[in-house]
């Protein structure tokens, strides 16, 4: 009997060791690649106390659905098991989805089963758009990867694991939360759990582009009829020669480039009359990316931006961000949103406040939004949900959040909107924070020198009506940006009577202010939680930050209310926060009016 099991367990480890599924480095602009949705309807299964992965370790013969290795047909197991189980879509949250999961942080199952034929020679990898938070994947019962994160994209080549005809991929999702996870414990936004963005297959070359990358170099003024654009472009693989083809019609560009021993190109091309992406004209080229018989193509847009002192120039011209928070939340109905509508709703919203800037808070969100904001002519703050009280001294911790930061980077790299990179909102001062966040901010910095860096930083000191900003962070960012709510968690109702203090040569945004206000709830303006509350409280705050010296924007919190299990304020907050200066359901508040106001004046 003992011999038995020993050899069954034999068997899989050696199905373990032959099966080869590998996490690879994101692969760029994925939507222009060939692929295969996964979307739609996946079984599953809740998991309250993680019997399926633990009774799985203690014994690998019992269970079938999450299975590494199988000595015999664990095909079998997974249709028996999953089959039993209710569906939902992908994408995504089970929060909305399912009303007993509403509050629920912890683990699902899902399994989605699909034909496939994979091409002959191409490689099949497998991609998630974002999964929340800590995930297993499955293919065909063995392992494919583990990640953690809930808001960046990842995938695995699962070549070796796929089968010509039927398969199966299985997602184990925890989206507990843990004191060193990146955000940490505790968060002000609703912990949607599940796979809440795209999965796919894609079907590549052994060799492709794996990103690429083209910006606008920074030239002197005065020479707009000639400007460099830096191209370059990765290969998954440390390949000499291979070409690389760049075309953009438009610009009269068509480049064939041989690959150096690193698998990578790089050039600086010439290139005239080029029209220059802003908020009033968002222009966008027709770019197309080849290797072999890939071909990618993409929209891309040009622009600089740099800090001057205190002033933000875009394209060599000062501008002032109007700007607004956003969650990414569904405009109507909540969960998590995940396409071009959703996104559209949002900053049309956006728009018709008069923004031409939005801080997507408190998390990269997905790729449509950026796309959507980029195609509107919205300029963006792109954020890592590195939040609060992060365990700074856990060196997993900062490697956690390092690699959100990069795949953030190397998904969004291209889009001429996003000009700026958050490492961080309102981290209490200490010397173990300085250094986690220094290195974030360095290491933003050596993967892209095309845009700014920020962090939404708090309020050092203060006295009845005088603020001063200290942070030693000072020295690592290019745009000093704070989090204020004076006349809301600081209970003055005169804000306008404050001043500022902000002793760096920088520009400056105020990345938060406002106060909560149920629509429909009326009295006088000191009478909190009403909408006349609300408004006298927009009207102090921009008054006092007509006076801040050096203002290049700011982003007021927040565009619409949203869900958060910390609001428990019965027949007021019922769960969501309500800062919005619009409702849940869309209906603007008396403040929203006052911000338009002061926009339509700037
Ligand atoms: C903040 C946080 C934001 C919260 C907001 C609030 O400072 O950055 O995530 O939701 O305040 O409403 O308290």
């Amino acid at each position: 009997m003992i011999k038995k099991i020993a050899l069954s367990c034999l068997i899989a480890c050696l199905l373990a060791a032959t099966a080869i599924a590998q996490e690879i480095p994101q692969v760029a602009n994925v939507l222009a690649r060939q692929t295969t949705s996964l979307n739609g309807e996946w079984n599953y299964i809740v998991d309250v106390q993680e019997e399926g992965y633990y009774d799985y370790r203690m014994n690998p013969m019992r269970w079938g659905f999450f299975a590494d290795a199988k000595p015999k047909r664990p095909e079998d197991l997974i249709e028996y098991d999953f089959d039993k189980s209710p569906t939902m879509h992908v994408p995504g949250d089970w929060n909305t989805q399912d009303p007993q999961l509403y509050f629920y942080e912890g683990t699902v199952w899902l399994k989605r089963s699909f034909e496939y034929h994979p091409e002959e020679g191409h490689r099949t990898l497998l991609y998630f758009g974002a999964v929340n938070y800590d995930t297993h994947v499955y293919v065909n019962g063995r392992k494919a990867g583990h990640h953690i994160g809930g808001f960046t994209p990842f995938n695995y080549d699962v070549t070796d694991l796929m089968r010509d005809g039927s398969n199966t991929v299985i997602v184990k999702v925890d989206n507990k939360r843990h004191a060193e996870d990146v955000p940490t414990q505790i968060f002000d936004w609703w912990n949607y759990g599940g796979i809440t963005r795209d999965v796919m297959l894609v079907s590549v070359e052994p060799t492709y582009v794996e990103n690429y990358k083209l910006s606008l170099n920074k030239t002197p003024t005065g020479k707009k009829s000639q400007r460099q654009i830096t191209f370059s472009a990765k290969l998954n693989k440390a390949e000499t020669g291979q070409t690389v083809t760049l075309s953009i019609p438009e610009l009269k560009v068509k480049l064939q480039l041989a690959t150096t021993a690193d698998g990578t190109v790089q050039t600086v091309l010439k290139v005239k009359n080029l029209q220059l992406w802003s908020p009033e004209n968002p222009k966008r080229y027709h770019v197309e990316i080849g290797l072999g018989s890939e071909v990618m193509v993409d929209s891309i847009g040009f622009r600089t931006i740099e800090a001057h002192g205190k002033q933000l120039l875009l394209n060599g011209e000062p501008i002032f961000l109007k700007g607004i928070c956003m969650h990414e939340e569904k405009p109507y109905g909540g969960g998590r949103a995940n396409s071009t509508a959703d996104a559209h709703t949002l900053l049309t919203w956006a728009k018709e406040l008069g923004c031409n800037f939005v801080r997507l808070a408190h998390y990269p969100h997905n790729e449509y939004t950026i796309r959507e904001a980029e195609r509107m002519g919205i300029l963006v703050w792109s954020e890592i949900p590195v939040y609060w009280t992060i365990a700074w001294t856990n060196p997993q911790t900062y490697q956690n959040a390092e690699r959100q930061l990069t795949d953030m980077i190397s998904r969004d790299q291209n889009r001429a909107n996003v000009i700026i990179w958050s490492i961080a909102n309102e981290t209490p001062h200490s010397a173990e924070r300085d250094q986690f966040l220094g290195r974030l901010a360095q290491h933003a910095r050596s993967l892209d020198d095309t845009r700014l860096i920020s962090m939404a930083m708090e309020v050092g000191s203060a006295s009845n009506y005088h603020n001063r900003l200290r942070d030693n962070m000072h020295e690592y960012v290019d745009v000093v940006s704070f989090n204020q709510y004076i006349g809301w968690y600081r209970d003055v109702n005169d804000a306008a009577k404050m001043t500022w203090e902000i002793p760096y040569d920088k520009p400056v945004i105020v990345s938060e202010f406002g106060g909560g206000a149920k629509y429909g709830l009326h009295g006088e303006k000191n009478q909190r939680w009403t909408e006349e509350f609300q408004e006298n409280l927009y009207r102090e705050n921009l008054s006092m930050l007509d006076k801040i010296d050096g203002l290049a924007g700011t982003t007021p919190w927040i565009l619409k209310d949203f869900r958060s299990p910390r609001r428990v304020l019965p027949g007021i907050q019922d769960y969501y926060n309500r800062k919005g200066l619009l409702s849940d359901d869309g209906e603007k508040k008396k403040a929203w009016h006052i911000l338009k106001a002061w926009y339509e004046n700037k």
